[in-house]
C-alpha cells in the first residue's frame, strides 16, 4: 500500500476520532467542592405584640403603665384614679398619670409623651370616642399595648388589645325599664347627658331609647358634662321652660355628681323629694345619699374600680399571654329601700 494511502487513511481516522471525541459531552469540569450552605439561623420565634423582653418572667417590677386619666370630674372618676393609684402601690408598678381635665388634646399629649418613655402599656380611659385614631397608631408603631379603660373609642380595634369597662348601652335599657314600671300610661321626662361624644353618654342615650316605651316622651335633652357645676344651670334653664309635675314627670340623669347639681336646683324652684322621679347612673355614695333623701327612686350601677383587673390583664400583655378582646363589669341596680343598709359598705 502506497505511504500516501496509509497516510490518507491515518488523517483519516484521526477525523473521525475527533469528530467522536468532539461530540462526547465535555467531561466534567471538576467542580470546585460547593462552599457549605450556611445554615440560616432558625428565625427568632416571633414574639407575641406587647410582649416585653422579660417575658415570660415579667413580674409588676418590671411595668410601667401609663394611665393618661381624662379628668377628676366626679366622684366616679376621682374613685377610678384611687383604684390605678392603690393599685400601683399594692403591686409595686411604676404607674405615669396624668389628668387631662376632660380635654381630648391633653390626653393625646400625655400618651405621646408615654410613647417616648417607652413604658410597658398605655390603659387609656377615652374622653370620648372619636379623634385617637392617629395617637393610637403611633403607640401601636412604637410597640407599646393599648388597653382600652372605661369609655370605647371609634378607632380600628386592630390598635388596641382589649377594652375594659360597663356596658352603657345596658345601663340606658336598666334606666328606661324603671320609667316603663313607673309609668305604664305614659308620660314625659327630661334627659341630663354626659360628656357630648363620650361613650358613655352615647351609650347610655341609645339604650334609653331603645326601651323606654313609646308613650313616655323626651321632652328635652341637655348636656351637663358629668359635673355638678355643668348640670346646675342646665337644670335651672329647664325649670324655666318647663312645669315640674305638670310638664315633665321625670328626668333621667347619666351620673350622679350631675344630680346632685340639678337637685341644687330642683330645691330652689321648690320642687320636693319624691315630686319627680328621677332615675341616675353611677352608685356612688353621693347618688345613695340622694336615693336616702328621697331625690333618687334609682341609681343604675357603674363600677370605676378597675385598677386590679387592668394591672393584671397589663402583666399578661408582657408577658405575651393572651386576654379577651372586650372585658364588660357585671353591675345592677340600686334602689331607695336599702340604700341606707348598704351606704356604709360603699367603696366610692
Ligand atoms: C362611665 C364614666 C362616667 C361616669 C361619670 O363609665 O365614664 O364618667 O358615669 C364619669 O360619673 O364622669
Amino acid at each position: 500500500m502506497k505511504i500516501s494511502n496509509v497516510l490518507f487513511r491515518v488523517v483519516i481516522l484521526l477525523i473521525v476520532a475527533e469528530l467522536i471525541v468532539g461530540c462526547q459531552p465535555a467531561a466534567p469540569a471538576t467542580e470546585a467542592p460547593a462552599e457549605p450552605a450556611v445554615e440560616e439561623a432558625p428565625a427568632a420565634a416571633e414574639k407575641p405584640f406587647g410582649a416585653a423582653d422579660c417575658a415570660p418572667n415579667c413580674t409588676y417590677a418590671d411595668m410601667t403603665m401609663c394611665y393618661p386619666q381624662l379628668g377628676a370630674e366626679s366622684d366616679w372618676r376621682t374613685a377610678n384614679t384611687a383604684s390605678f393609684k392603690d393599685e400601683s402601690a399594692n403591686l409595686g408598678f411604676k404607674l405615669v398619670f396624668s389628668d387631662a381635665q376632660q380635654k381630648q388634646e391633653n390626653q393625646i399629649s400625655a400618651i405621646r409623651s408615654c410613647i417616648q418613655q417607652g413604658v410597658s402599656v398605655i390603659a387609656l380611659p377615652p374622653v370620648v370616642e372619636d379623634g385617637f385614631e392617629a395617637v393610637l397608631t403611633e403607640a401601636h408603631n412604637a410597640g407599646i399595648p393599648v388597653i382600652i379603660v372605661d369609655r370605647s373609642v371609634s378607632a380600628d380595634p386592630s390598635l388596641y388589645m382589649s377594652h375594659i369597662g360597663s356596658d352603657m348601652v345596658l345601663e340606658g335599657e336598666r334606666a328606661a325599664e324603671e320609667f316603663n314600671k313607673k309609668f305604664p300610661d305614659g308620660a314625659a321626662v327630661l334627659e341630663l347627658s354626659g360628656t357630648t361624644g363620650s361613650g358613655a353618654a352615647v351609650g347610655r342615650a341609645e339604650g334609653f331609647r331603645n326601651k323606654l316605651n313609646s308613650n313616655i316622651t323626651i321632652l328635652d335633652s341637655q348636656t351637663g358634662n358629668f359635673t355638678r357645676a355643668e348640670a346646675l344651670p342646665v337644670m335651672q334653664a329647664f325649670l324655666q321652660k318647663y312645669e315640674a309635675g305638670t310638664d315633665f314627670q321625670g328626668i333621667f340623669i347619666h351620673n350622679d355628681d350631675m344630680g346632685i347639681g340639678a337637685i341644687e336646683a330642683l330645691k330652689a324652684a321648690g320642687v320636693k323629694p319624691g315630686d319627680l322621679f328621677i332615675v341616675s347612673v353611677d352608685g356612688t355614695r353621693g347618688g345613695f345619699q340622694a336615693m336616702i333623701d328621697g331625690w333618687f327612686q334609682a341609681d343604675v350601677e357603674c363600677n370605676p374600680l378597675l385598677g386590679p383587673q387592668v394591672a393584671e390583664m397589663a402583666l399578661k400583655l408582657m408577658n405575651g399571654e393572651t386576654i379577651e378582646r372586650e372585658v364588660l363589669t357585671n353591675e345592677t341596680v340600686y334602689y331607695p329601700d336599702n340604700a341606707a343598709e348598704l351606704l356604709p359598705s360603699r367603696q366610692y
